[in-house]
C-alpha cells in the first residue's frame, strides 16, 4: 500500500508543480500582452531583473561581468526564468497541499513586481497594470486548476473557504467532496486538469513570447533612426596617413558600430524618440534651458574622434573601443545656461534613470573635447549605444562621463550629489588609467615559428601615446613602431617584429605617454577605479 501510495502522491505533487508552473506562465504572458498594449516598460520580468541589476552587490556585479562578458544580461535573466521556475513550482504545490498558500504567493509575487515596474525610472502609472492584471490571470488559474486536481486526487477540501468558490463557481465543498466519491466526476475533473493545463500552457508560450518579441522588436524607434537625416557636419576628422596597421588580428583604428562593447545597466534599451526628446540643463545655473533634438543639431556638428574605456576593463580586456562621432561640445550647451560659481561638477542623467558624475572642469576646459553625440562612425547613433544623444568626454572612464539615451545635464556639486555607481564600489572621480594592450598574438592560438608581428593598440586619452615597448620572455624592452596618431584622445596601433622560436615565451607591453609617465605596473583590479597592470601574454610557438 505505502509503495503505490507514495507514487500517487508523487504524481499529484509533480501535476501541482506544473499547475504552479503554467500559472506563473499565464501569470507572465498576461502581463506581456497588457504592457505591449497599455504600458510598455510594465513588463514584470524586466523590471525585476533591472532592480536585480540595481541592488546586487558590486563584487557579484564583477563576477557576472568577468565569467558572462558581454552575455551578462543573459545570464541573469536565465537566472531569474530558473528562480521563477523554482518558486512556481513551490507555488503550485503550496496551493496543492495549503489553499490557498500558492495564492498568496502569486499575490506576493504581483506586489512586487508593481513595486519593482513603478518605482523604475520614467514609468507611467499605467505600468502598474500588466502585473496586476497577470496577478489576477494566475491566481484565478491556480485557483482552478488545483481545485481540480485536489478533487481528482480525491482529498479532502480543508477549512480553508478559498476552496469552496473556484473559478468557474461550479463546485462547493461538498459537492467536490460528494463528486470525489462518485469515480465518474473524478475523471471530469482529471479531464479537465489536463485540457486546462495544455491549453493554458501552450497559448501562455505563444502569447507571452509573441508579446514579448512584438515589444521589443516594434519599437518603431528603430525605423525612425533609420529615417533620421543629421545636417551635414561642420568638419570631419582628418585621418593622416600611416594612422592605420596593416597586420592581421590588430583591432582596425576606427571600431565597427557591431563589434562596439557595450556597458550599461539597461536590460532592455530605451526607446526615445528625437522628436519628443529634450535635454533640460538645470541645478546650479543663471537659467534652466530645455534644447530639442533641432535645437542640438542646428548648433552645428563637428566630428570627433574618441576612444571611450570602461572601467571595468580588464589588463588586456575587450572592454574599449575607437570611434568617430558627431557631436556639439557640452561647454556651449552649459554656457548658454550659465554655470554659477561654486560648481564642481555635473551630474548627467539618463532616461532608465542611470547617472555619471563629470567634474565640471573636464566639459568646460576649452582643451578638452566633451561632446553630447548625435552619430557614431557615420550613422545616428545605434539604439544601444544611447539614441539620440549621449555624452563622450575623452580621458575619463564610461561610467563618469558617457551617458546614454542622455535627458539632463543638472550642474551640481561632489557634496551635493551622487551618481549611479558611487554608493555602489566606485569612484566618484575615475580619469582613464592610460594603458595598452596585446592584440597578436593570442594566447591559445598556436604560432608557427618564424617573423612573427606583435601587435595591438595603446591609449592615453587627453595626453597621447608617447612610446610603446615589448619585452620577450623578460628579456630588453624593444621600442614598438607607432600608427601616425589621429589625436591624443584616440588609441593608437603599435607593432614590433619578432622571430619566433619554438616553445613557450612571455610576450610583456607597456607604454609611456606623452607627459613621460610609464604605464603602472603595479596590478590593481577593476574597483574602485579602474584596473593598471602591465599585460604580460604566455603563448606557445611550434
Ligand atoms: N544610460 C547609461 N549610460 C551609460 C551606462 C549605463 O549603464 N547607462 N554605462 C556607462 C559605462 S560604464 C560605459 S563604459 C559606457 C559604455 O558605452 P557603450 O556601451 O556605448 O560602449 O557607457 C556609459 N553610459
Ligand atoms: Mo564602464
Amino acid at each position: 500500500m505505502a509503495k503505490s501510495s507514495r507514487r500517487a502522491r508523487v504524481k499529484f505533487l509533480s501535476l501541482a508543480a506544473l499547475a504552479g508552473i503554467v500559472s506563473a506562465a499565464v501569470f507572465l504572458a498576461v502581463a506581456e500582452l497588457v504592457a505591449l498594449l497599455v504600458a510598455r516598460e510594465g513588463s514584470p520580468i524586466l523590471a525585476i531583473g533591472s532592480f536585480i541589476i540595481d541592488i546586487v552587490p558590486q563584487p557579484f556585479k564583477e563576477f557576472a561581468i568577468a565569467t558572462f562578458g558581454e552575455y551578462d544580461k543573459i545570464a541573469l535573466l536565465a537566472g531569474l526564468g530558473l528562480g521563477v521556475l523554482v518558486a512556481a513550482v513551490v507555488t503550485g504545490i503550496a496551493q496543492f497541499l495549503r489553499p490557498p498558500l500558492g495564492v498568496i504567493a502569486l499575490l506576493i509575487a504581483g506586489a512586487l513586481s508593481v513595486a519593482a515596474i513603478v518605482t523604475r525610472a520614467g514609468a507611467t502609472p499605467l505600468a502598474a497594470l500588466p502585473p496586476i492584471a497577470g496577478t489576477l490571470a494566475g491566481c484565478i488559474l491556480l485557483t482552478f486548476l488545483v481545485s481540480r486536481l485536489r478533487r481528482w486526487a480525491a482529498l479532502p477540501a480543508t477549512e480553508v473557504s478559498g476552496e469552496a468558490t473556484d473559478a468557474t463557481g461550479q463546485a462547493t465543498d461538498q459537492a467536490s467532496r460528494d463528486s470525489a466519491a462518485a469515480g465518474g466526476s473524478t475523471r471530469v475533473d482529471r479531464r479537465m486538469f489536463i485540457r486546462v493545463t495544455s491549453i493554458a500552457g501552450a497559448s501562455a508560450v505563444l502569447v507571452g513570447i509573441g508579446a514579448r518579441v512584438l515589444n521589443t522588436t516594434t519599437s518603431s524607434i528603430a525605423g525612425v533612426r533609420r529615417a533620421l537625416k543629421l545636417p551635414a557636419p561642420r568638419s570631419s576628422v582628418a585621418v593622416p596617413e600611416g594612422a592605420e596597421l596593416d597586420i592581421e588580428g590588430i583591432s582596425p583604428l576606427f571600431t565597427p558600430n557591431s563589434d562596439f562593447y557595450r556597458v550599461d545597466t539597461a536590460l532592455t534599451v530605451p526607446s526615445i524618440n528625437p522628436e519628443t526628446w529634450r535635454l533640460v540643463v538645470d541645478g546650479m545655473v543663471d537659467q534652466r534651458v530645455e534644447l530639442t533634438f533641432d535645437d542640438l543639431v542646428g548648433m552645428g556638428l563637428d566630428e570627433y574622434s574618441i576612444t571611450l574605456t570602461c572601467v571595468s576593463n580588464e589588463v588586456g580586456g575587450k572592454l574599449l573601443g575607437n570611434a568617430k562621432w558627431l557631436g556639439v561640445p557640452v561647454r556651449e550647451v552649459l554656457k548658454m545656461a550659465g554655470v554659477q560659481s561654486g560648481a564642481d561638477m555635473v551630474l548627467s542623467r539618463s532616461v532608465d534613470g542611470f547617472t555619471a558624475s563629470t567634474p565640471l572642469t573636464s566639459l568646460t576646459d576649452d582643451a578638452t573635447d566633451a561632446i553630447l553625440a548625435v552619430a557614431m562612425n557615420g550613422e545616428p547613433l545605434p539604439l544601444e549605444h544611447g539614441f539620440p544623444v549621449r555624452m563622450v568626454v575623452p580621458g575619463l572612464y564610461g561610467y563618469v562621463s558617457a551617458t546614454k539615451w542622455l535627458t539632463e545635464l543638472k550642474v551640481t556639486t561632489f557634496d551635493a550629489d551622487e551618481a549611479y555607481w558611487t554608493p555602489r564600489g566606485y569612484s566618484a572621480e575615475a580619469p582613464i588609467k592610460f594603458s595598452s594592450r596585446l592584440d597578436t598574438p593570442r594566447t591559445g592560438t598556436a604560432v608557427a615559428a618564424g617573423p612573427t608581428p606583435v601587435a595591438g593598440v595603446a591609449w592615453a586619452q587627453t595626453v597621447g601615446i608617447e612610446r610603446v615597448e615589448v619585452s620577450i620572455d623578460d628579456g630588453e624592452w624593444r621600442p614598438a613602431t607607432l600608427s601616425t596618431p589621429v589625436n591624443d584622445d584616440t588609441w593608437v596601433q603599435w607593432f614590433v617584429d619578432w622571430d619566433a622560436t619554438p616553445g613557450s615565451h612571455f610576450i610583456t607591453v607597456r607604454a609611456v605617454n606623452k607627459n613621460g609617465d610609464l604605464q603602472i605596473q603595479e596590478r590593481a583590479p577593476i574597483a574602485p577605479d579602474g584596473s593598471s597592470g602591465w599585460q604580460r601574454t604566455l603563448v606557445q610557438v611550434t
